[in-house]
């Protein structure tokens, strides 16, 4: 069966403005993940605080929250086997300078203020940011007519 962990993906206003939406999704779509919620909207300052609380401190904090409401972004839940880190994995290191090549940011982005997408660092992390941006009744509840040839039988 396929496991149920999930992961809070979101792309930052930049990818949305540079037309990436469809390539970031494509990537965890063709990779096997099951899509279980999504939205387009505009991040009030408030979410992005608590969106960011841990880095509440840094210097570069007050233009990370500015940053995030140039425009749109696309929040999304994501379901699969090891997740987390696999998302974490797809997306790149935190600076797309030191992000490998095959990456999201290794090969779409260049800068650590314009790194164009977001995704979880552990489960309990997951956890609170699909809480802070979903409600349950927007987590769709599914199963995918793939799974069997994507996770093994039990
Ligand atoms: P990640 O997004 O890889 O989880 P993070 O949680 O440490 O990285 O930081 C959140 C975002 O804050 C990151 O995507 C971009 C921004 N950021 C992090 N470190 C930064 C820095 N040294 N200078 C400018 N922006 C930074
Ligand atoms: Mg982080």
């Amino acid at each position: 069966m396929a496991a149920r962990e999930r992961t809070f993906i979101m792309i930052k206003p930049d990818g949305v403005q540079r037309g990436l939406i469809g390539k970031i999704i494509s990537r965890f779509e063709e990779k096997g993940f099951k899509l279980v919620a999504m939205k387009f909207m505009q991040a009030s300052n408030e979410l992005l605080e608590k969106h960011y609380a841990d880095l509440a401190g840094r210097p570069f904090f007050p233009g990370l929250v500015r940053y995030m409401q140039l425009g749109p972004v696309v929040p999304m839940v994501w379901e699969g086997l090891n997740i987390v880190k696999t998302g974490r994995d797809i997306i790149g290191a935190t600076n797309p300078m030191e992000s490998a090549p095959g990456t999201l940011r290794g090969d779409l982005c260049i800068q650590v203020g314009r790194n164009i997408i977001h995704g979880s660092d552990s489960v309990p992390s997951a956890e609170k940011e699909i809480g802070l941006w979903f409600t349950d009744e927007e987590l769709a509840n599914y199963s995918m007519a793939m799974d069997s040839w994507i996770y093994e039988e039990n």
